[in-house]
């Protein structure tokens, strides 16, 4: 499905909430920074709904096995289209937050929506992005911002986003492979772990966290009788598409921004459409 013109939406384009100085300076420094209500309760409900409800959101769903043989489900999609996640990526306010970042115009790369079960035993194995988008053929790691939002409330006890606080400083370090993925070197992950912080990032639904493409991240298991739900939302700098040979995996595809009011006003036609372009994730080595 394309993109549909819809002219009424082109009056206000300008982000309503941009990130503020302080903002950009926590994420320089510490490689993240939490923007609390990106996005109002009532939006996140409608996006819990598409994530409980929509059976087109298992149509494209991968499995990762983690270290401990276990397994966790990510819906993964690339092109955008007019479905509700994709106008969520197309917002205003994350492609605007995602540029004053990346400080030049982005594209939206990939996203994925991860729901941890109930008393889900699995983990997401500490990993940084820029591991794999490297060997994707991907040339700087600064201009790949992640922004990943709370579709229901995170916390502690059922495995939110964790990520090590100034671990974009360490550049790309070794990972080591473990089930049909690939984990931080645990040895020297231990190392990092001794000095330096490690931060649960508890979030409300619709708080979000922006992260660099080299901070190391993960999460723990679900403890708690709730779901929780992450969607995770890439862009990159245009400047920035992988080499040649290897852009048949990453595509670019223009973004056409919305005005923040969209998803308030249910501009959307569809839930989630898998739109999965070109995109063969976990055996994507044009080598292979
Ligand atoms: O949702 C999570 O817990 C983290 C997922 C993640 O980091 C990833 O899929 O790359
Ligand atoms: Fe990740």
């Amino acid at each position: 499905m394309n993109q549909i013109e819809m002219p009424e939406l082109k009056t206000e384009l300008k982000a309503t909430r941009s990130l503020t100085q302080s903002e950009m300076t926590h994420y320089r420094e510490d490689g993240y920074v939490i923007v609390h209500g990106l996005f109002d309760r009532d939006e996140m409900m409608q996006v819990q709904s598409v994530c409980q409800e929509d059976p087109n959101l298992t149509k494209s769903l991968r499995t990762i096995i983690d270290h401990q043989g276990k397994t966790w489900h990510a819906s993964l999609w690339n092109g955008l289209n007019d479905s509700l996640v994709s106008i969520v990526t197309r917002t205003a306010r994350m492609v605007e937050a995602a540029e004053e970042i990346a400080g030049e115009e982005c594209y939206h790369l990939h996203s994925k929506i991860v729901q941890k079960p109930p008393h889900d035993q699995s983990c997401v194995d500490w990993h940084q992005g820029f591991y794999s988008w490297y060997n994707e053929g991907f040339f700087f790691a600064d201009p790949i911002v992640t922004c990943t939002i709370a579709i229901t409330e995170n916390t502690k006890d059922n495995g939110c986003l964790q990520v090590i606080k100034k671990s974009h400083f360490l550049g790309r370090i070794n990972h080591v492979d473990v089930g049909n993925s690939h984990m931080c070197d645990p040895h020297r992950m231990d190392k990092i772990l001794e000095r330096l912080e490690l931060i649960n990032c508890e979030m409300a639904p619709g708080d979000a966290i922006f992260f660099h493409a080299n901070t190391i991240h993960g999460s723990q298991q679900n403890k708690t009788d709730d779901t929780r739900i992450l969607m995770h939302c890439h862009y990159n700098a245009i400047s920035n598409q992988p080499f040649p040979e290897y852009q048949e995996f990453h595509p670019y595809f223009p973004l056409e921004k919305l005005p923040d009011s969209a998803i308030k006003n249910k501009l959307y036609v569809s839930g989630f459409e898998a739109d999965i372009k070109d995109w063969n994730w976990y055996s994507r080595d044009p080598n292979q």
